[in-house]
């Protein structure tokens, strides 16, 4: 019924089949007719601006989020993002401390017990580049569920950023709402099968054994592309102008700046506490290929937590090619198994227990072929105030003549 989200500028989940209108806002937002004030909360709690240069901050978002943040759909593991992860993701270039917002119980305990985010980014949607919001980490304390405070958190950021002059959103999430632009489905690529099993994770499939499904995921010890190597400071220029092309092939993708680039792929963190892990292929001098994963990992919550409390999880994020830009098609997937394999490499040598990724972009020409299989989950990508057709086949559409 979504009796919520009916009142939102975007598309019912009926309406793919009407008349044709040409991409832009779905509503005008009127500067002047922004309310300067924030919606009431219920008694006894209070809005508040988390301030992510606090460490201690950081770490009440933590605590929330570990304790009450997305769970699969059998509560057997919950995503554990680490207090490093939440302050990269959450402070990257032009982040403001008005779209960190927390709502706390009153009185001494002053607990955390709500929060959502959004950070700006410049988004390519077909034709056009929209200056947007994106928004993650909402979350509801477990005893607060179900009593419409979701809504209250989705009016306040979009309240604060309407009155940044940002009309617009992209968002995630693993629940149908209205009404998505593309979809796509996690795959996972076990590194460690058997903890996987003992966790619950992966299944034993009828017809193998342990020690068949622990030969078939193994890897060799060392990566093999000529020139493969840790990105560096001095590669940034040259990845972005890489991914810059790389991602125009696309009908909906981010684009990067240097800062950007920067804070989303070189490593300032210690290696215990490195959030992303970034390579490029140097060959006569030149950045041809650049590839990417990040750190997540899940807390095992479920019946099966005794042995392992946690699960190390590695997840595909950006790549790129120069490949891409060969007319032979076939290349471009050659190219990516060798580029996929060598990330899987280099995370089986980082002690992760699974890779994980989406069908998105380029990813379907090489997942099953390095050993991925389709996962129960689903990842639905959402537009706030942007009309604008699906894109084919999930974020993958390719944006070609
Ligand atoms: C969700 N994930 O349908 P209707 S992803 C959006 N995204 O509304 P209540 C959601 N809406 O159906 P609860 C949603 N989940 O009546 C539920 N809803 O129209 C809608 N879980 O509210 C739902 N984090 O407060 C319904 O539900 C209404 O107490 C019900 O709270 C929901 O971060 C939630 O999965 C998700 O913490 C906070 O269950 C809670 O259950 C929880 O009664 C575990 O809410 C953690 C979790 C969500 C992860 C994410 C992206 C969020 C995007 C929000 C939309 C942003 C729009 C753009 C705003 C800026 C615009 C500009 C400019
Ligand atoms: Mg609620």
């Amino acid at each position: 019924s979504y009796k919520f989200w009916a009142t939102q500028p975007v598309p019912r989940l009926d309406e793919q089949s009407t008349a044709e209108k040409p991409d832009g806002p779905i509503k005008e937002v009127i500067r002047e007719l922004v309310p300067k004030d924030a919606a009431p909360l219920p008694e006894g709690y209070e809005w508040v601006e988390l301030d992510l240069t606090s460490d201690a901050e950081v770490k009440e978002v933590y605590n929330l989020l570990s304790q009450h943040y997305v769970e699969d759909d059998h509560a057997m593991f919950r995503f554990n993002y680490s207090a490093v992860f939440l302050d990269w993701a959450l402070k990257s270039p032009d982040w403001k401390k008005s779209w960190h917002i927390g709502v706390r119980a009153k009185g001494p305990s002053r607990l955390l017990v709500a929060t959502i985010f959004g950070i700006p980014i410049k988004l390519k949607i077909r034709q056009n580049v929209v200056d947007v919001v994106e928004i993650n980490y909402m979350c509801v304390h477990k005893k607060l569920r179900s009593r419409r405070l979701a809504p209250v958190l989705i009016k306040e950021v979009t309240r604060r950023c309407n009155l940044d002059g940002i009309y617009q959103a992209i968002y995630t999430g693993g629940v149908v709402l209205p009404t998505p632009v593309g979809s796509a489905r996690y795959y996972h690529r076990s590194l460690d099968w058997l903890k996987l099993y003992e966790v619950g994770f992966s299944p034993l499939p009828p017809n193998s054994t342990q020690a068949r499904m622990i030969a078939r995921n193994q890897l060799p010890p060392n990566t093999s592309t000529p020139g493969w190597r840790v990105m560096q400071e001095k590669d940034i220029d040259a990845v972005l102008d890489l991914l810059v092309r790389y991602l125009d092939r696309f009908n909906l993708t981010q684009v990067f700046n240097r800062a950007e680039i920067e804070h989303w792929f070189h490593n300032r963190h210690k290696p215990e506490d490195q959030v992303v892990l970034s390579f490029v292929v140097e060959q006569d001098g030149k950045i041809t290929d650049f590839a990417s994963f990040y750190c997540l990992e899940s807390s095992v919550i479920g019946k099966m937590s005794e042995k392992h409390a946690k699960i190390r999880a590695a997840y595909l994020y950006y790549y790129a090619t120069e490949q891409a830009f060969n007319p032979k098609e076939k290349g471009l997937k050659e190219r990516l198994l060798q580029l996929g394999q060598d990330l899987l490499i280099e995370a089986k040598k980082a002690k992760f227990d699974v890779f994980n990724a989406l069908t998105l972009h380029d990813n379907p020409l090489f997942l099953e072929e390095l050993k991925f299989g389709a996962g129960d989950g689903q990842l639905h990508h959402y537009l706030y105030n942007w009309r604008t057709k699906p894109i084919n086949g999930g974020i993958n559409e390719k944006n070609l003549p």
